[in-house]
């Protein structure tokens, strides 16, 4: 089989990609090692950027976005019970988020490549790619048993952080840079309507806690564990009293408690692999980067990137021009590490670190740290700034 572009990884990286170069008239295939059904169930993030939107816009697969999102003005942050209200759309003078799941994202998208015929090969096992520093790169898998090669003319590696595209750039030409953090999110999702209609994040005593939503009836809420908490230690009950605890008073009397559909805990860490093309391989979203989810920029990254990746590609094939090939990676990185920073700051803003519990002046950093922030218009829009997400 032949194609211009291999994509590897159906994640929202790879397929919203695919239908950026399918706009275009490029063609690629999509290779994904698991099944549709295993890929849509994965509980992942819920705020899209406003860039990100205008992006699902674009390639025209925004319809169920419109219609069941939810578009936010603005957040809480909550210090010990004390709730002051970030108003994104009046810092920013206009901007606001879209709350829509990802697992909704990949549906649409993956809806979208069905209707219009672009193909995505579940269940691609043993992908391996070859030839990255010649001009046919070419992919080798294998389908329902059988031995399978893809020749192509550029590989995108949008197969996140476990794939196999960012282990095929040589070591000696990768650089990583990461911060491990000391505790992980355990996330909860449950049909109650929320306890508001934002979002609330909170710095408490007690560790961070996140309250967010999916729906009006379905709510998606976090708190901050040990990293090497065991969910069987955390029974619903346990959760929603901890919850209460840490997101206030207010929230918690308007809190509805019921049964956990999915309950998880994730570590939180920052990465980022430089450069972001070898040869004729180019990394997308989680394969090259991940941030930890306090600033919700892990989706939202992948979009840039792939926004970024689809430019050059096409002023490849429609004016034989290769700046933008060349640029990639300097383009998307210059924004990958603001979006690391902002990630890495609201993190240490909202968290408790093992060291602010022993060290007094830590923590009464983070708390003037806050009551800046509370206090200063100039502070807000900066937050606000980046929690719209920087424009690209
Ligand atoms: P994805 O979504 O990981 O998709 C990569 C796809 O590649 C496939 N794959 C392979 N396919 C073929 N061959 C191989 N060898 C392959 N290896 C892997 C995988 O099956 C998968 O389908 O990466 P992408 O597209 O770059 O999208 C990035 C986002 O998914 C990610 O940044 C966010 O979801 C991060 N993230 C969160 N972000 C938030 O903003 N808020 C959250 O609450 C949030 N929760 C999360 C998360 C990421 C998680 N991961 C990756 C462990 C929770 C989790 C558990
Ligand atoms: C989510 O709803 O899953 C979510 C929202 C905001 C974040 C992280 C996760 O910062």
């Amino acid at each position: 089989m032949r194609t211009q572009v291999a994509i590897i990884g159906g994640g929202p990286a790879g397929l919203l990609l695919q239908q950026l170069l399918h706009l275009a008239g490029i063609e690629s295939v999509v290779l994904e090692q698991r099944s549709r059904d295993y890929v849509e169930a994965r509980i992942r993030a819920g705020v899209l950027e406003t860039s990100a939107v205008r992006l699902l816009e674009q390639v025209g697969v925004d319809a169920r976005m419109k219609r069941e999102g939810l578009i936010h003005d603005g957040f809480a942050l909550a210090v010990d019970g004390q709730v002051h209200r970030i108003d994104l759309k009046g810092l920013t003078g206009g901007s606001t988020v879209m709350v829509y799941g990802q697992t909704e994202v990949t549906k649409d998208l993956n809806d979208a490549a069905a209707a219009r015929g672009t193909p995505v090969i579940f269940e691609a096992q043993d992908v391996a790619l070859h030839d990255l520093k010649t001009d046919t790169p070419f992919v080798t898998y294998a389908k329902d048993g059988v031995a399978q090669r893809l020749d192509c003319d550029f590989v995108a590696g949008c197969d996140g952080y476990h794939g196999v595209s960012r282990p095929s750039i040589p070591a000696e030409v990768l650089r990583s840079f990461e911060r491990v953090y000391p505790f992980g999110w355990l996330g909860i999702l449950a049909d109650v309507p929320p306890c508001d209609h934002e979002l609330i994040y909170s710095n408490h005593e007690r560790g961070f806690a996140l309250a967010s939503m999916r729906s009006n009836v379905r709510s998606r809420y976090y708190i901050q564990t040990p990293v090497d908490a065991d969910l069987a230690d955390w029974p619903d009950d346990k959760i929603w009293d901890e919850l209460a605890l840490r997101l206030g008073p207010k929230a918690a009397a308007s809190m509805t408690r019921g049964e956990s559909i999915e309950k998880s805990i994730a570590p939180l860490r920052s990465f980022v692999a430089e450069p972001m093309r070898w040869g004729r391989l180019f990394l997308a979203g989680d394969a090259a980067h991940i941030v930890p989810p306090t600033g919700a920029k892990g989706l939202n990254l992948a979009a840039s990137d792939v926004h970024y990746l689809s430019e050059a590609l096409i002023a490849f094939y429609a004016k034989g021009s290769s700046d933008g090939i060349e640029a990639y990676s300097a383009k998307a990185l210059a924004r990958v590490w603001k979006a690391e920073r902002f990630s890495w700051w609201f993190t240490g803003l909202t968290h408790r670190f093992p060291d602010t519990d022993t060290d007094a002046f830590g923590r009464r950093m983070q708390r003037a740290e806050i009551d800046y922030i509370v206090s200063s218009r100039a502070a807000q829009m900066t937050v606000a700034e980046n929690y719209v997400g920087l424009p690209y």
